[in-house]
């Protein structure tokens, strides 16, 4: 392709005024959105060459997820729904950065190299979150996607899971489900209802619970999923979207601060839970009759979630093989609970979702979750198949065909494109009521480690490396020997630093016994850093 052919993608409206750089990291690319229109510009760019490079649709969304409401972001989704390959996040990068001057040497060389057929037809499927600067930054994407002749499929204002679940259902030609948000409703609330059989209440479990949307996307989305849920359960709904986004709010700050979201009437026992911005995490949480704060995490849910797998393949007498994918921000816990109590193999991979989704693609059923609560479940299509055969099988016992029929409805109830606040919240629900628990039933299959994380502020967070999926620190060399040592003071002390992927920051997480030792453990850890 000739350079003159591609002039007219230079559009001043979106030329870049920016003089620093941006990664594409973690969870794309994120930063105060006031710098990013040019990167939304030459994302729409990008998204349409990768279109047609995989001849599939890509998609785009945009958000900051629990980030402040004035930062923003954009990642692209690959066509099966995962994150974009690693490859292209360094296109991706590149293509931010360059100076307006080489932006069509640039999109020649990524033609060029990734053997881009120019005739492909290419489609965009976009979605954005509830800020205010996401119609701005909407409009230099479809610029972006125009200019390279991509057709724009825009569903406005859907949580990021919405976005996958739609990317994926467009690629399969409704083979996952029909590519609308009625079908994502109708498929996930059906799957439900089935299990639930309009029992509302079961034992100890009853069907009410609050939930802090954020003030984002998850509240409409809440809202209109409602009207699906109706009779089954009963989601009163906080932070609905009138105060600032994920603003003393949110699954992250319920998470990181270890305390309740403000503005959320509590009562003792009651079942709340907190997704995020973008409304793909979920935590639980509840206050007991003292008032005392108890969190149920992401190892929660996947511990939760793993023993009713196990149960249900008992139950069925299918033999698969599970396992259960954790970062190093799981609980020390959960951990031992799920190695040495259910006895299911685990994995720790770095942090990001996209670690922890390739692993669980190599187990028949593969379960992960981050601590902050981002996860889902994934199962081979060679297993789906086997519980769809088995359920015909005219020899099954009633023990038998009850797990296999679960197991049909379970896989309907989960996005398994990506962790999906609300498809997680129903299966929690599903098993809570089906073992007729409450909330306290559930805290009792193991105990946490007390446990913290701190963010600290350094001139340069990627002095940091780190290795071993974010566990021991590469560079500044000798501080890992240092780490090691504060941490060998305390019983089952653990702690690690990385450099954020999302944030100007580096984390520090500290987990020990004894909660009066676990301030003085992590301040001596973080002290190191500075
Ligand atoms: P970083 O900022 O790289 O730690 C955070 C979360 C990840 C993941 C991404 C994307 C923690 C400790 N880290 O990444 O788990 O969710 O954001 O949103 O929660
Ligand atoms: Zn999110």
């Amino acid at each position: 392709m000739e350079s003159s052919q591609l002039e007219h993608i230079l559009n001043t409206n979106y030329s870049k005024k920016y003089k620093g750089s941006i990664q594409y990291g973690t969870a794309g690319f994120r930063t105060k959105a006031d710098v990013l229109e040019h990167v939304l510009y030459r994302m729409g760019l990008l998204a349409v060459l990768r279109s047609k490079v995989k001849n599939a649709a890509i998609g785009l969304m945009i958000t900051a997820s629990h980030n402040i409401g004035s930062d923003n972001g954009v990642k692209l989704v690959d066509p099966a729904g995962e994150m974009l390959e690693a490859t292209w996040e360094l296109i991706a990068t590149n293509l931010a950065n360059v100076e307006d001057s080489n932006l069509i040497f640039t999109i020649k060389q990524i033609i060029e190299e990734q053997n881009v057929d120019m005739s492909t037809e290419a489609t965009v499927i976009i979605g954005r979150d509830t800020r205010e600067s996401s119609p701005t930054l909407l409009n230099a994407a479809i610029a972006g996607i125009q200019a390279l002749h991509g057709i724009v499929k825009d569903f406005g204002i859907v949580t990021t899971p919405q976005l996958h679940y739609l990317v994926v259902c467009t690629n399969t030609n409704g083979g996952y489900g029909e590519p609308t948000l009625n079908g994502y409703y109708t498929k996930l609330s059906k799957a439900f209802k089935c299990i639930r059989k309009n029992k509302i209440n079961n034992g100890l479990y009853v069907g009410v619970l609050s939930l802090d949307a954020a003030n984002g996307v998850g509240a409409i989305a809440t809202k209109e999923f409602n009207d699906y849920l109706a009779e089954t359960i009963t989601i009163n709904m906080y932070n609905d979207g009138l105060g600032e986004l994920n603003h003393m709010c949110g699954a992250d700050y319920v998470k990181v601060q270890q305390m309740p979201p403000a503005t959320v009437p509590l009562k003792p026992k009651v079942r709340c839970v907190s997704i995020d911005g973008d409304a793909d995490r979920i935590i639980y949480f509840y206050l007991d009759e003292n008032d005392k704060f108890h969190l149920l995490d992401g190892d929660r849910i996947a511990t939760l979630v793993a023993a009713y797998f196990k149960e249900l393949l008992r139950e069925s007498r299918l033999s698969f093989q599970l396992g259960l994918i954790q970062t190093a921000y799981a609980n020390g816990g959960s951990t031992n609970y799920i190695s040495n109590v259910l006895q299911i193999p685990v994995v720790c991979t770095s942090t990001g979702v996209k670690h922890l989704h390739s692993k669980a693609l190599e187990f028949d059923i593969g379960i992960y979750f981050e601590a902050n609560g981002h996860g889902t479940v994934l199962f081979k299509e060679t297993v789906i198949q086997t519980i769809k055969n088995t359920i015909k099988d005219p020899e099954l016992s009633m023990i038998e065909k009850t797990a296999v029929s679960k197991l049909l409805n379970i896989i309907d109830m989960i996005n398994q494109t990506v962790g999906d606040a609300l498809s997680d919240m129903l299966l929690v629900e599903t098993i809570l009521h089906e073992k007729g628990w409450d909330i306290t039933n559930w805290e009792k299959m193991y105990k946490d480690l007390p446990n913290k994380q701190l963010k600290v502020q350094v001139s340069d967070k990627n002095v940091i490396t780190t290795t071993n999926a974010g566990r021991q620190c590469v560079t500044p060399k000798g501080l890992q020997e240092e780490i090691d040592k504060v941490v060998s003071k305390y019983e089952k002390g653990r702690s690690f630093v990385r450099p954020s992927g999302t944030e100007d920051i580096v984390r520090v997480y500290a987990e020990c016994e004894n909660s009066s030792d676990l301030n003085e453990l992590i301040v001596n850890v973080a002290s190191l850093v500075y």
